[in-house]
């Protein structure tokens, strides 16, 4: 069987990725075999999704530190990698930090294209080159590299155009299932993206491709609290899924200003970031192939499954149910940290499926287009490099990714 090295750790950073880390690397109940694959652990799909997130993050460790010492030129290691930590464990300092740099890039110009002229801000060249392949970047093979290297692009202009020091933090999703408005991302603190959108009573949303309805929450519309506060966007909406927003626009030369809303939605979050959700693609049926992980997590909407990525959306909800414009809420790049830290999980935890790409060019092969290849670049517009799909396997690549989780 084809074992990419990809994952492959060198010795030296072995003893810098324990400090990192800070937690034994031994305490995983975990084995790699002697040809290279990671036994998966056994998790027990009664315990909680957060100790369950924990369990696979040891194991994730685990295989890690396991792999042996062939990486090719160094050009990152576990000691250079970004480590994009979970918000809830940044202090109050790194959170400002992080806001004040997403704010600050919502205050630069533009540098797009002239056509797309409803873009003002930097942060929403963002928005726009996500509007304008939304289309081949969803439902394709080009799905999950793509948003890793908009997450990568989006880190990396916090840091070189906005003086961030920091990393790109995640939501994580599983500590919030009870309650989505206690959350730290979420509670409208003045260390939070901000919080619920004003009461605006509207009937719910029908998400996933309008096969899956789900009832209204607390808010409905602007930003109520904290940073983002009545925070506005220029672009979109297209095609939201909430009831009562819009009016929608046409194109990128739509200039359309007004606020970003959400509606926090307690509902999807329960209903499906669950354990059972969790380990059936990291370890479980949906976890075997790339293929099978590729498909479940981008849900099974005729089945009423909202899935692991969409779910976070229309947990937010508001301008989140637009799969265009999406990224208008800046909450957006902690959604897809996470849903990136599930697929860096999935590839550490089944390497022989680390390199695989499903999918077409096309959002559910419509129009019909040919198979996706590791080869095929995926386009960043003015927002950073190209590269293609087979740069972005590798967390630990070094060109251009070199970053962990923890
Ligand atoms: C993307 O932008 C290009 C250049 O402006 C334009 O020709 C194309 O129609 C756009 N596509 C979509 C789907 O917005
Ligand atoms: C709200 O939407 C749901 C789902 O489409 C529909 O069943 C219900 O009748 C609607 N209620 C109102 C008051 O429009
Ligand atoms: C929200 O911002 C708009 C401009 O984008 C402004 O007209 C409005 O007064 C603001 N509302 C609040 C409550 O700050
Ligand atoms: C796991 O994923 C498979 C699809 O690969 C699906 O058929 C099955 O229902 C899922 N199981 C659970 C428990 O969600
Ligand atoms: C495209 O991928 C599908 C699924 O793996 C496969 O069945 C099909 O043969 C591929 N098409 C081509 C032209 O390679
Ligand atoms: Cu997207």
């Amino acid at each position: 069987m084809y074992f990419s090295r990809t994952f492959v750790v060198a010795a030296t950073a072995l003893a810098s990725f324990g400090r990192v880390l800070a937690v034994p690397l031994e305490s995983a109940a975990v084995e790699v075999r002697q040809d290279g694959e990671v036994a998966l652990p056994d998790i027990d799909p009664s315990m909680n999704p957060v100790d369950a997130l924990q369990e696979l993050q040891s194991a994730v460790e685990e295989a890690m530190s396991h792999e042996n010492c062939k990486r090719g030129p160094k050009k990152c290691t576990l000691a250079t990698a970004r480590v994009r930590k979970d918000w809830a464990v940044l202090t109050k300092r790194e959170r400002k930090d992080y806001i004040k740099a997403a704010q600050c890039l919502r205050s630069l110009p533009s540098k797009g294209p002239e056509e797309w002229s409803a873009a003002q801000t930097r942060y929403d060249d963002f928005v726009a080159l996500h509007v304008n392949l939304t289309m081949s970047v969803h439902g394709s093979g080009l799905f999950l590299t793509w948003h890793r290297a908009f997450v990568w692009s989006y880190e990396t202009a916090l840091r070189d155009e906005c003086g961030y020091k920091g990393t790109q933090p995640y939501w994580n999703w599983f500590a919030d299932a009870e309650d989505l408005t206690k959350s730290p991302v979420f509670d409208g603190s003045d260390t939070s993206l901000g919080g619920d959108g004003e009461f605006v009573q509207h009937n719910g949303s029908l998400g996933g491709a309008r096969h899956i309805y789900l009832p209204s929450g607390a808010g409905g519309g602007c930003i109520k609290s904290g940073p983002f506060k009545n925070a506005s966007a220029s672009i979109g909406p297209f095609n939201p899924a909430m009831d009562g927003l819009g009016p929608v626009v046409l194109d990128l030369s739509d200039y359309n200003p007004r606020c970003i809303q959400r509606d926090l939605n307690s509902y999807a979050m329960g209903k499906w970031y669950t354990t059972a959700n969790l380990l059936n693609v990291t370890i479980g049926a949906a976890s075997r192939t790339h293929r099978a992980f590729w498909s479940e997590v981008q849900g099974r909407y005729p089945d009423q499954f909202l899935g692991l990525h969409t779910t976070g959306h229309y947990s937010i909800n508001g301008d989140n149910t637009d799969l265009y414009s999406s990224p208008n809420d800046p909450a957006f790049f902690l959604h897809h940290a996470m849903f990136d830290r599930l697929y860096w999980m999935h590839q550490i935890l089944h390497p022989a499926e680390a390199r695989e790409v499903a999918g077409t060019l096309t959002l559910q092969d419509r129009p019909p287009s040919r198979n996706a290849t590791v080869d095929d670049v995926l386009d960043m517009g003015t927002l950073g490099e190209s590269h293609p799909i087979k740069d972005m396997f590798d967390t630990l690549g070094g060109d251009p990714l070199c970053y962990i989780y923890l």
